[in-house]
């Protein structure tokens, strides 16, 4: 493949229900990456630190209520609004990981009733991942770890729903992965299937090629 491929960084995606370990394990890639000596920068969705971020984290705390296709529409500006700094960051070689992504997105509105090719489109054009992993767990496994907090969705019938969608948007970069196991083993497993990626061109999300 030509330079600029090989020089990329990659766009690595963690997806899961809550608690199912997404954050703990974003965390221990990025450390192991950086022991390799590569450049990477570690982020989430929704980045509560915009301000449409506190838009969404006030709807999220319960203190706003939104309409459905409203919030889905914030939670996908929240990611555009980010879109030119992620491909300056892959194209100079760093790579980056994030806790949650489009996925997430169309997952959560589609589990509350909205058609999944509606909730799709918002986000069609973003950097596709060169790798989802998603962190397989029971909703009912997720629940016993320290429980719900007590943000909006945290509730296990919600989260099984959320988890028949994620199912249905599941494609070839996808890496599904049992997360009902020890976090060194399950870090071993995530790092090895990274270190097997092939480099490829940066493709764009749900766009037909
Ligand atoms: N969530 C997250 C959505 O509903 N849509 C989205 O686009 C994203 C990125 O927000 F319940 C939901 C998923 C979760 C909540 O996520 C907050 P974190 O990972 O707990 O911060
Ligand atoms: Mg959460």
């Amino acid at each position: 493949s030509s330079p600029l491929i090989e020089n990329r960084g990659q766009l690595i995606v963690f997806e899961g229900l809550d608690k199912s370990g997404k954050s703990t394990q974003s965390q221990k890639l990025k450390e192991a990456l950086l022991k390799d000596g590569q450049f990477v920068d570690l982020w989430s969705f929704p980045d509560r630190n915009t301000k449409l971020g506190d838009v969404i984290d006030s709807y999220l705390n319960k203190r706003l209520e939104l309409d459905d296709r409203s919030i889905h529409l914030l939670f996908s500006a929240n990611r555009w609004e980010k879109v030119s700094k992620l491909i300056k960051l892959l194209e100079s070689g760093t790579t980056v990981i994030t806790d949650r992504y489009a996925f997430s997105g169309v997952a959560y509105s589609a589990a509350k009733g909205l058609p999944l090719e509606w909730c799709k489109q918002p986000d069609v054009g973003l950097p596709k991942p060169d790798c989802v992993i998603f962190l397989q767990l029971s909703p009912e496994a997720g629940a016993k770890r320290n429980g719900f907090g007590e943000e909006r969705y945290e509730k296990t019938q919600f989260q099984n729903k959320v988890l028949e969608q994620f199912m249905q948007i599941k494609d070839e970069s996808w890496k599904i992965i049992n997360a009902d196991q020890n976090m060194e083993d399950l870090h071993q497993e995530i790092y090895k299937h990274i270190k097997s990626l092939k480099k490829e061109e940066l493709k764009r999300l749900w766009e037909k090629d």
